[in-house]
């Protein structure tokens, strides 16, 4: 059975929706983050990155959200064009990076430089906050004129998207977020009313992680801080 280690931030959230999607058994290890779980030497070996989702499948350990996806949907022949040489097939992948190494990532800063970082900020969080908004914009604007993000079928790339949609008022700060980007919006709407994602919603309630930003929590989650104290 497939081991699955998570928390229920944005990327383990991706590959819960598509464990689920697949109907495929799974035993799902929380890793408590703010504890520092993710720095113990047994959660290092499986990914050396130290970082949420990880998943064993049958003996073959992969890191990384959207490399997990693309696993999935190659060995189950499901969510993805199988033709390698096709044109979706090129602009899954495409997405998929796009996703990995600009959505998720500057997401990501945004919401650090708004919430934990210490002032002065501005600079750091003016370069983040508007590459955020431009990349939901990009995306925005490709869902103006087609369904889902690749293709003519759901597939790995709207769960990809699907991951980091759910907290796009909370990544920009913006109540009125629905409204500036309607498509995201309706992709996000259109995959919360599938049965896989309400359980995943299930599978969120199943463990309780901690809540607090305290030191412990901060130590884990920003080792970076460590060199600022020895300056
Ligand atoms: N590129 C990785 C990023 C994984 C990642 O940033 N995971 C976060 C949760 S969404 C995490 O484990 N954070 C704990 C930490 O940074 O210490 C992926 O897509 O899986």
């Amino acid at each position: 059975m497939i081991k699955f280690w998570y928390n229920l931030a944005p990327n383990p959230m991706k590959v819960a929706l598509m464990l689920e999607e697949l109907g495929i058994a799974y035993e799902p290890v929380p890793v408590d983050t703010r504890k520092g779980e993710q720095h113990g030497a047994a959660f290092k070996a499986l990914n050396p990155n130290a970082k949420v989702p990880v998943i064993d499948d049958a003996g073959t350990v992969i890191f990384d959200s959207n490399a997990i996806l693309l696993w999935l949907a190659d060995k189950h022949g499901r969510f993805v064009a199988r033709d390698l040489a096709s044109t979706e097939r090129a602009e899954t992948l495409a997405w998929l990076m796009f996703i990995a190494s600009g959505v998720g990532p500057y997401s990501g800063q945004a919401v650090h430089f708004r919430t934990a970082a210490p002032e002065p900020k501005e600079y750091a969080l003016n370069r983040y906050d508007f590459e955020a908004h431009r990349h939901w914009g990009i995306l925005n604007e490709r869902l103006a004129s087609r369904t889902w993000l690749v293709g003519n079928e759901y597939s790995i790339v709207d769960m990809a998207f699907w991951g980091w949609a759910r907290m796009v008022p909370f990544v920009l700060d913006d109540k009125e977020a629905w409204t500036r980007y309607p498509h995201l919006k309706r992709l996000l709407d259109a995959i919360n009313a599938r049965p896989a994602a309400a359980r995943v919603e299930e599978l969120r309630k199943r463990h309780s992680f901690k809540a607090d930003m305290d030191d412990e929590a901060r130590r884990a989650m920003f080792p970076q801080n460590e060199r600022l104290k020895k300056q």
